[in-house]
């Protein structure tokens, strides 16, 4: 069985944290600017971040906190805040957002609230020497690490070791994916503390996944822990999956062991995993109540399971 949380307003790529035994949702919040379709998300225009909470996931009240953070209040805006993610520490709370500069290059900024509900206070630059979309905080022992990227309009192809490269291309067919990065976090939280490196995802035979595999990285990192193992998960984009893989720790590499949910209606498929009380749960959108328009999306929710063995049973992503 599944919900949408948040009937009232179109909402996206929640990512999903229990904090003081509560639960927050900090979502992508979809409006329609009348930007036609195209290969680059010019249709996603996202203006503001508003938090979501419940204290029950399937059946309890769900609270918006309103709108914490305002494209004109960041000064380093251009346009389009994308996905975001949160991250406690020492008290405060640290949010990560995707937007694009004044010259339309995409990086990730800071903002922090003293509460997880907001409001957030961005930092005057984005973290120096990030680029690309779609951050993800995980915090395993005393460190923080940030996960990220997403390639076509998330610029991933763009660089190459960090740099900005000239003449950009995909990799096609048997040549190796382009892959998400990862770095550790500064103990401010504030900025990268080493040079992001790619994360290795390997297919079933431990090879490199490969282009033309349907199960490549496209966008959406998301990191938990489930009994000791580390679970990398993402969306595959044109192929419309959630799938993931499994690590030994935050730095990979990580290994191919299925799909999480099968397409959604709309292109873009986007999630979190998180555990509440403990049973586990996968929040993501879809586009039914929008009739399918791509760009007007919906938060869902229902129980996530594992096998004995610790693999993810598979979710129809259409099924209601
Ligand atoms: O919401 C805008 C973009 O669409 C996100 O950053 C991607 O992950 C995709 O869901």
């Amino acid at each position: 069985m599944k919900r949408y949380l948040f009937p009232a307003d179109y909402m996206a790529d929640p990512a999903t944290h229990v904090f003081n035994g509560r639960v927050y949702i900090y979502p992508s919040h979809d409006r329609d600017a009348h930007v036609g379709e195209n290969d680059n998300g010019d249709h996603f225009q996202m203006k503001d971040y508003h938090v979501l909470s419940t204290d029950d996931l399937m059946n309890g009240e769900i609270t918006d906190h309103g709108k914490v953070l305002d494209v004109d209040d960041i000064p380093w805006a251009g346009a389009q805040l994308w996905d975001s993610d949160v991250a406690e520490k020492d008290g405060k709370y640290y949010l990560y957002f995707s937007m694009k500069d004044r010259t339309g290059v995409f990086h990730i900024g800071v903002a922090v609230a003293d509460r997880p509900e907001g409001p957030f206070i961005p930092q005057p630059d984005p973290i120096r020497g990030s680029y690309s979309i779609d951050p993800c905080v995980f915090k395993d022992g005393e460190d923080y690490y940030i996960y990220f990227g997403g390639i076509w309009g998330g610029q991933l192809q763009w660089y190459k070791d960090n740099l900005m490269v000239e003449n950009p291309a995909l990799p096609k067919g048997t040549e190796v994916a382009i892959r998400p990065k990862v770095a550790r976090l500064s103990k401010d939280m504030l900025q990268f503390a080493e040079p992001p490196r790619d994360l290795v995802l390997l297919d079933e035979n431990d090879e490199p996944i490969v282009a033309e595999d349907p199960h490549h990285f496209f966008e959406a990192s998301w990191m938990h822990k489930y009994n000791g193992k580390y679970y990398f998960s993402w969306s595959t984009g044109d192929t419309h999956l959630l799938c993931y893989a499994i690590g030994d720790n935050p730095y990979g590499p990580f290994k191919f062991q299925g799909v999480i949910m099968t397409p959604v209606v709309g292109w873009t498929t986007h999630h979190s995993i998180v555990e509440h009380n403990g049973k586990w749960y996968l929040l993501h959108h879809d586009c039914k109540p929008s009739n399918g328009v791509t760009w007007l999306r919906s938060l869902k929710v229902c129980e996530l399971e594992y096998d004995a063995d610790g693999r993810i049973k598979t979710i129809d992503g259409i099924a209601d």
